[in-house]
C-alpha cells in the first residue's frame, strides 16, 4: 500500500513526511524544495494484542511502544503542485505520475494561509486554504481526464470493454469495478467512449478519482493561531471532507527529541516526558509544542491523519498472523512478532500471501486464534484478527 502525501508547494508536505517517517527530507520555507519524490515507511498505530493481553510481545516488522503497535506502510512526498501542474507548468506533469500507484493521498495544506498559489510566502491569513483544497482536486481531474482522452479519444469505431480501460489504467491502481459504478453512476455508455465530449471526460475523471485516490486534507501549521480559526471554518464549511488539524513541525520536533532520548514521547499522544537534558533551544521548542499545540490541539494531528487514511477512508485492517494459536507464537517462539495491513474484504488466503508466496501456494486452511475456529480460505478476516496459517507440508 502505498500513501501520496500532496499539495500546494511550500505547505509543509516534507515536514509531514519526515515526522512520520523519520526518513531524510529536505525542509525549507520556499517553494520547490522537493523535485525527486521522497519514499520511507510509515506507521499506522493501533493497540497491542500482546500488551492488551498481559504479554511481552517481540516486535518484528512493527515496532512496540507505550502498548501500541506501529504497522508500517509507504508513504512518497512529492514536489509541490502549482496550478496548471496538469499542462507540465512547475513541476507539474511529474508530481502526478508519481502518484499514479498511491492508494489514498493524504493533502497537505497550509491553513495559516502564509503561502500564495505558488507556494511564496505572503503573510498569515492571505490565503484561504479553501481555494487550495479545491485547486489541488481539480489538477487531479484534469490530470486523469488527460490520460483518459489520450488513451481512449483516439480508438477508431472500436467497441471498448471495463476489462481493457482497466488494463490502460491498471498503472495508476484504477480496478475495472471502480470504473463500472463510475459509469453506472453517471450514466455513460463505456462502448461509446470514443464520442464522449470533454465534459464528460471530466465527469468520469472526477468519479475515478473519488474512488480510486480518496483524500484526507491535512490542516497544516496549526500552531499558527489563524491556521486553527482556519480549520474550523474549513470543518464546518468543507463537512464532506475529512479535515484533521495538525503541526508537522510540532511532530517533527517531537520526535527527533525522542529519537535523541530527550524526551519520551508516543507518536499521537498528547503528552511527552523529558527524559534527558534539552539545550535551551529544545527546551523553547517543547515548551511551544506542550503549550501551543498539545494543550489546544489535544495531539500534533500527524498519526491522527495517518490512521485516519488507512484505517478509515481506505477501511485497511491489520492482521497478527502466528504459528502457535495459543501461545500465540512464532516458529521461532516470539509473541505477536508481526503485523500486516490487507484491504477490506481480504480473506485467510490474501494473509497467506502477503506473508510469502510459498505459504499461500501451500495453504490448506486457517485457525482463528480468538475463536480457536477453523476457517477456511475464503473467510474474511476483521482487523485485530490474530490468524494461524495451516499449510501442507
Ligand atoms: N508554523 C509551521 N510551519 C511549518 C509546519 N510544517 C512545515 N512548516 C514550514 O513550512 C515550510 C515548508 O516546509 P516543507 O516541509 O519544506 O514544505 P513542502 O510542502 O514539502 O515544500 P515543497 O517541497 O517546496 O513543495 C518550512 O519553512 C517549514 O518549516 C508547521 O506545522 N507549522
Ligand atoms: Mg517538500
Amino acid at each position: 500500500m502505498l500513501i501520496g502525501i500532496v499539495g500546494k508547494a511550500n505547505v509543509g508536505k516534507s515536514t509531514f513526511f519526515r515526522a512520520a517517517t523519520l526518513a531524510p527530507a529536505e525542509i525549507g520555507p520556499y517553494p520547490f524544495v522537493t523535485i525527486k519524490p521522497n519514499r520511507a515507511m510509515a506507521y499506522v498505530k493501533i493497540k497491542c494484542p500482546a500488551c492488551e493481553r498481559g504479554l511481552k510481545c517481540h516486535p518484528g516488522n512493527s515496532p512496540c511502544a507505550g502498548g501500541f503497535r506501529f504497522v508500517p506502510f509507504e508513504v512518497i512526498d512529492v514536489a509541490g503542485l502549482i496550478p496548471g501542474a496538469h499542462e507540465g507548468l512547475g513541476l507539474g506533469n511529474q508530481f502526478l505520475d508519481d502518484l499514479r500507484q498511491a492508494d489514498a493521498l493524504i493533502h497537505v495544506v497550509d491553513a495559516s494561509g502564509a503561502t500564495d498559489e505558488k507556494g511564496n510566502q505572503v503573510p498569515v491569513g492571505t490565503r484561504n486554504p479553501k481555494d487550495d483544497i479545491i485547486f489541488l482536486n481539480e489538477e487531479i481531474d484534469f490530470w486523469i481526464q488527460n490520460i483518459l482522452i489520450k488513451h481512449f479519444r483516439t480508438r477508431h469505431n472500436q467497441k471498448i470493454s471495463a476489462n481493457e480501460i482497466a488494463e490502460k489504467l491498471s498503472g495508476m491502481k484504477i480496478t475495472k469495478e471502480q470504473i463500472l459504478k463510475a459509469t453506472a453512476e453517471l450514466n455513460y455508455d463505456l462502448a461509446k467512449i470514443r464520442e464522449w465530449s470533454d465534459k464528460q471526460f471530466l465527469e468520469f475523471a472526477i468519479a475515478l478519482r473519488a474512488k480510486s485516490k480518496p483524500i484526507i486534507i491535512v490542516a497544516n501549521k496549526c500552531d499558527i493561531p489563524k491556521a486553527r480559526e482556519n480549520a474550523e471554518v474549513l470543518k464546518k464549511e468543507m463537512a464532506d471532507y475529512s479535515i484533521v488539524p495538525a503541526s508537522a513541525e510540532s511532530e517533527l520536533v517531537l520526535r527527533e527529541a525522542n529519537e535523541k532520548k530527550i524526551i519520551n514521547y508516543i507518536p499521537g499522544e498528547s503528552k511527552f516526558e523529558i527524559t534527558g537534558n534539552p539545550d535551551e533551544k529544545q527546551e523553547r521548542a517543547l515548551k511551544f509544542v506542550k503549550e501551543k499545540v498539545l494543550k489546544v490541539l489535544g495531539n500534533t494531528g500527524v498519526q491522527q491523519a495517518i490512521n485516519e487514511t488507512v484505517l478509515n477512508k481506505l477501511g485497511y485492517i491489520v492482521v497478527f498472523p502466528v504459528e502457535d494459536e495459543n501461545k500465540l507464537t512464532d516458529g521461532k517462539g516470539r509473541v505477536l512478532p508481526d503485523a500486516y495491513l490487507l484491504p477490506r474484504g481480504a480473506t485467510a488466503l490474501d494473509l497467506a500471501y502477503k506473508i510469502h508466496s510459498d505459504i499461500g501456494d501451500k495453504f490448506i486452511g486457517a485457525i482463528d486464534c480468538k475463536t480457536k475456529r477453523k476457517i477456511g480460505k475464503e473467510t474474511k478476516l476483521k482487523h485485530g484478527d490474530i490468524i494461524k496459517i495451516i499449510t501442507r507440508r
